[in-house]
């Protein structure tokens, strides 16, 4: 490959690569009017955090290894459905599923598709709601429909997952068993604590919010 090879093909990424992040806008705006418009409505904050983040071009090199998959743009597209990722994270579960609802309703949202790992969780523990979308982003000379994927969880069930996360790392896969049986109990503790949050808040604020 020649150096002027590898330049294009850098260019080329970068410009695959920014199409992610405009979709990543998009949703980000659409989530923070919901957030602000509820506030207005209701004065309570659905949303307690939201992160995004494009993949590292590391990582989804990985990714496509780990899959089999060669690196052409058009495979990527459509088989890599988490360049774009945003998380939302709620005090509640009803907030997560309120938001999803809200989101996915929208009529130039396509809904990829759905992992409701909350009704049903990981066999580790592992809770979320996720969601593949497909938003449209207006460039100078097209349109193009951006694969985000969105994850919906609990203040409790982020907290979890993360520590999961590190840990998974730290061992490179092979978590001894006794710690894979303290972070199941974990993640049990978690739902219990997401409940008991829940009910109290619905004591405080009755259906209000
Ligand atoms: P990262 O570093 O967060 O980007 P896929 O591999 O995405 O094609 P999969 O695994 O069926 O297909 O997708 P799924 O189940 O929707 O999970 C995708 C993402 O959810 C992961 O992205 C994690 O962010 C999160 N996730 C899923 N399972 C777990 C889990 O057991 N523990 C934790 N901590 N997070 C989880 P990546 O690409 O794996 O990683």
């Amino acid at each position: 490959v020649t150096s002027e090879q590898l330049r294009d093909l850098s260019q080329e990424l970068q410009r695959f690569l920014l199409q992610y992040e405009f979709g990543l806008r998009e949703i980000e705006t659409k989530l923070s009017i919901l957030r602000d418009e509820f506030l207005s409505l209701h004065d309570y904050n659905p949303i307690e955090h939201i992160s995004s983040r494009v993949k590292a071009p590391e990582s989804l090199v990985d990714k496509l290894r780990r899959k089999g998959l060669t690196f052409e743009l058009a495979t990527v597209r459509e088989q890599i459905t988490d360049i774009a990722g945003v998380r939302v994270t709620c005090a509640f579960s009803t907030d997560v599923y309120r938001l999803f609802d809200l989101l996915t309703q929208q009529d130039d949202v396509t809904v990829r598709s759905v992992k409701d790992y909350i009704a049903h969780p990981k066999p580790n523990g592992y809770q979320s709601l996720h969601a593949v979308i497909e938003i449209p982003v207006f460039l100078s000379s097209e349109r193009v429909s951006v694969p985000v994927e969105v994850q919906f969880r609990t203040i409790a069930m982020d907290f979890w997952a993360s520590l999961e996360h590190k840990i998974y790392y730290k061992y490179s896969a092979a978590v001894p068993d006794g710690l894979l049986d303290e972070l199941k109990s974990a993640a049990a503790t978690a739902t219990e604590l997401d409940a008991r949050m829940e009910r109290l808040h619905r004591q405080l604020h009755g259906d209000r919010s």
